[in-house]
């Protein structure tokens, strides 16, 4: 079955499809725009501001029905707005990256003392969401929940960052395509103190690397080494890593290998997958959630030179600590690519409503391998260390459930 739709789905498809018949819309495609308003993120900023009207459009509608067809208060109007990095003011940016600093000093919450001998890695409540993802990476990529389960993720940090480290603001997002062509020079990494961290230390005369799972061989990027200034440049990574190339990695998942944090920002990646013509013929060419999940992160049939899609492109195009599978939240820069992949899941969602709420295709196994079921929403997504089992079918809707929130 192609998608899934609940209740709750089809109540917003009556309203969508109302809207359609208003203002007579179709779901935008590639050919609507030149190849130069692709390339320079017109055509993407153009649909992002669509997707947003829509999502305004069935937030007022569904609000203004009567209380017995939502659970919420939230609205478009009152939702918080998640920014790109840039556009955040210096003392925010401090405010955050203080907060994420102050999470890794903390101890855990979530992991019992009968527990800690089988986790010995796990030192601090950052390192619970480290040691999360590595449990469940292999149910959480290349899966039907991909995106609602990261979406949930970043969520829970987020929170984390407010209610136990003082952050008064939002979740910011990197937005890779006004860095493609040289990530090394963005404002996210100059390492001063207002920045996300330095690129890691200049490590020269290396040789390129063989990926044997991609069977991509790719050059050097731009640092390699442990980042040196700015927020995180004291920050010790404690777990992982676990499919590293070049590098020892652990003996065992969980395994304490206390290092520094490493980047090697590599325009070889960002400039193949994540520029504004990857994130657009992405968004637009995608029709069907099986095919745009897996064109996200590079699981692509059709082109076999999409080797990483803009995931992977964003880990990989950052390098270090971030290109590693499994123990890549470490890098709090993990939360902003994943905010800028939620936000291209949410674009993708509500440039049809109607169609795209509630769809989703898959089972939990990466590549069903091993073949497992396929997910329905009534299944519980499980977060391990960080929080409870969260209801697939809850994490569907930036406006709903847990959350209340939108990208600008
Ligand atoms: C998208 O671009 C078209 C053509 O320039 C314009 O008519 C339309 O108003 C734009 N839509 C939004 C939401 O910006
Ligand atoms: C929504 O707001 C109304 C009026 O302020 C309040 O009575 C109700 O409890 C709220 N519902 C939720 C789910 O927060
Ligand atoms: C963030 O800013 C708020 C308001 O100024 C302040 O109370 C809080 O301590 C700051 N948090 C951090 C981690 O700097
Ligand atoms: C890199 O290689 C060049 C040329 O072989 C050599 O002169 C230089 O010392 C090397 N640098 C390092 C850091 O090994
Ligand atoms: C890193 O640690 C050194 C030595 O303790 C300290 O001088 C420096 O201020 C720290 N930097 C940051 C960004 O916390
Ligand atoms: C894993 O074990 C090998 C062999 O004992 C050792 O050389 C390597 O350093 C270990 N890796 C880590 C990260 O501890
Ligand atoms: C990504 O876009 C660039 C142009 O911006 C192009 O050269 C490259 O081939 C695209 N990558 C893929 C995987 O299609
Ligand atoms: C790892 O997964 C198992 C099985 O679901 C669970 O019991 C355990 O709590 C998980 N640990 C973490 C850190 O997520
Ligand atoms: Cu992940």
């Amino acid at each position: 079955m192609m998608y899934t739709i609940l209740a709750t789905g089809l109540l917003v498809a009556t309203l969508a499809s109302a809207q359609v018949g208003v203002s007579g819309a179709q779901t935008p495609q590639s050919s609507d725009y030149t190849p130069q308003q692709i390339a320079d993120g017109t055509a993407f900023n153009n649909v992002s501001r669509m997707a947003l009207e829509n999502m305004q459009y069935n937030s007022d509608h569904r609000n203004t029905i009567g209380p017995s067809i939502t659970t919420t208060n939230c609205t478009y109007e009152n939702a918080q707005q998640r920014q790109e990095w840039r556009t955040l003011d210096p003392a925010t940016r401090k405010n955050f990256t203080s907060a994420a600093t102050c999470l890794m000093k903390l101890p855990p919450t979530h992991m019992t003392t009968a527990e800690s001998p089988y986790y010995p890695g796990v030192k601090s409540r950052h390192d619970e969401y480290v040691a999360t993802h590595i449990n469940y990476t292999l149910n959480i990529h290349d899966t039907a929940d991909f995106f609602a389960w990261h979406r949930m993720f970043i969520h829970f940090w987020e929170q984390d960052l407010k209610n136990l480290c003082g952050y008064t603001g939002v979740l910011p997002y990197w937005n890779w395509a006004l860095d493609a062509a040289a990530p090394q020079d963005s404002p996210l990494f100059t390492g001063d103190a207002y920045s996300m961290g330095s690129n890691g230390k200049y490590i020269a005369n290396r040789t390129d690397t063989w990926l044997a799972l991609q069977d991509v061989t790719f050059p050097p990027g731009t640092g390699g080494g442990c980042v040196l200034s700015g927020p995180f440049s004291n920050t010790t990574v404690h777990l992982g890593p676990l499919d590293l190339p070049n590098t020892p990695n652990v003996n065992s998942t969980f395994q304490y290998n206390p290092r520094c944090l490493a980047r090697d920002l590599n325009p070889y990646f960002t400039q193949t997958y994540n520029t504004y013509t990857n994130l657009t013929t992405t968004l637009l060419d995608n029709i069907y959630i099986s095919n745009f999940q897996s064109v996200s992160q590079g699981y692509d049939a059709a082109n076999n030179a999409n080797k990483f899609g803009v995931h992977g492109g964003g880990h990989w195009g950052t390098g270090g600590s971030m290109s590693d599978f499994h123990s890549s939240p470490a890098d709090p820069l993990f939360f902003l690519h994943h905010g800028m992949i939620d936000r291209f899941w949410t674009i993708w969602q509500n440039l049809d409503l109607y169609r795209r709420q509630n769809v989703i295709s898959g089972t939990s196994t990466l590549g069903n391998s091993p073949p497992s079921a396929e997910m329905t929403l009534e299944d519980m997504l499980p977060f391990g260390f960080v929080a409870g089992d969260v209801r697939f079918g809850d994490v569907m809707d930036t406006l709903g459930g847990a959350f209340c929130y939108r990208y600008d």
